[in-house]
């Protein structure tokens, strides 16, 4: 075992980059870019812009240090059968979830704005979970994966911080699994939720995780990779 380690707070994160993976949460056209639902929502979605290209850059420098690399998406089958009626109901919303919205049918598989935005597009080889709930462990083949190629530690990506950035990182700490979350590479519509999100989780001594940046963490896998070649 190969140990290495990120800056990070509370302390640094001792890995192993061979049992660790970059995990990229629900970074979809709908949530992230303008004139998608997250806008027409209401929500200002330049903070969540905002995480793109440091992400492109925290991909680029996993995939060339060899680290895996998993993607999630939010939605339901057409038919929205995975879909509780609680979430379809909530908000009253007049276009909600599988209703026909600004780049298809909102939160549906295969629809236009359910797909993650150009900039981060996986690559062959690099597993999309489709998961119907903010958890990125519920309801999914997600653990099976991480468990199958031996994943201990989740360098965490994506939107929304509180929501589904949050409940994918508490599932994952119940889990055994070992969190550094990307405070640029992670966005919220609300700037108080961004700033308590990362604090919360690396309260109490790291209650459920660590919390890096892109820069410090694609230094240091920049770094791996010079070791490698
Ligand atoms: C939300 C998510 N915010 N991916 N989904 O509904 O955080």
């Amino acid at each position: 075992m190969a140990t290495h380690t990120f800056p990070a707070e509370p302390y640094p994160l001792e890995f192993d980059p061979e049992s660790t993976a970059l995990l990229v949460i629900d970074m979809q056209r709908d949530f992230v870019n303008p004139g998608g639902f997250g806008e027409m929502l209401g929500n200002d979605v330049t903070p969540l812009r905002s995480t793109v290209e440091p992400t492109r850059r925290v991909l680029e420098a996993a995939r060339a240090a060899g680290l895996f690399v998993i993607y999630t998406r939010e939605g339901h089958r057409p038919d929205l059968a995975d879909a509780p009626p609680t979430k379809l109901a909530r908000g009253h919303l007049a276009c909600g979830i599988g209703d026909q919205g600004p780049m298809g049918r909102v939160l549906v598989r295969g629809e236009y704005g359910h797909d993650i935005v150009d900039e981060l597009q996986p690559q062959e080889g690099e597993p999309i979970i489709d998961k119907p709930g903010k958890g990125s462990f519920y309801a999914t083949d997600l653990e099976l994966i991480l468990r199958n190629r031996g994943i201990k530690t989740l360098i965490i990506t994506g939107v929304t911080t509180e929501v589904c950035v949050h409940t994918t990182v508490r599932e994952a700490n119940d889990r055994g699994f070992e969190c550094i979350v990307l405070e640029d590479c992670v966005g919220s519509y609300f700037p108080e939720f961004q700033e308590m999100g990362l604090r919360m989780i690396k309260a109490q001594g790291g209650i459920f995780g660590w919390v890096s940046n892109s820069s410090d963490v694609v230094s240091v896998l920049q770094r791996l990779e010079k070791v490698a070649a």
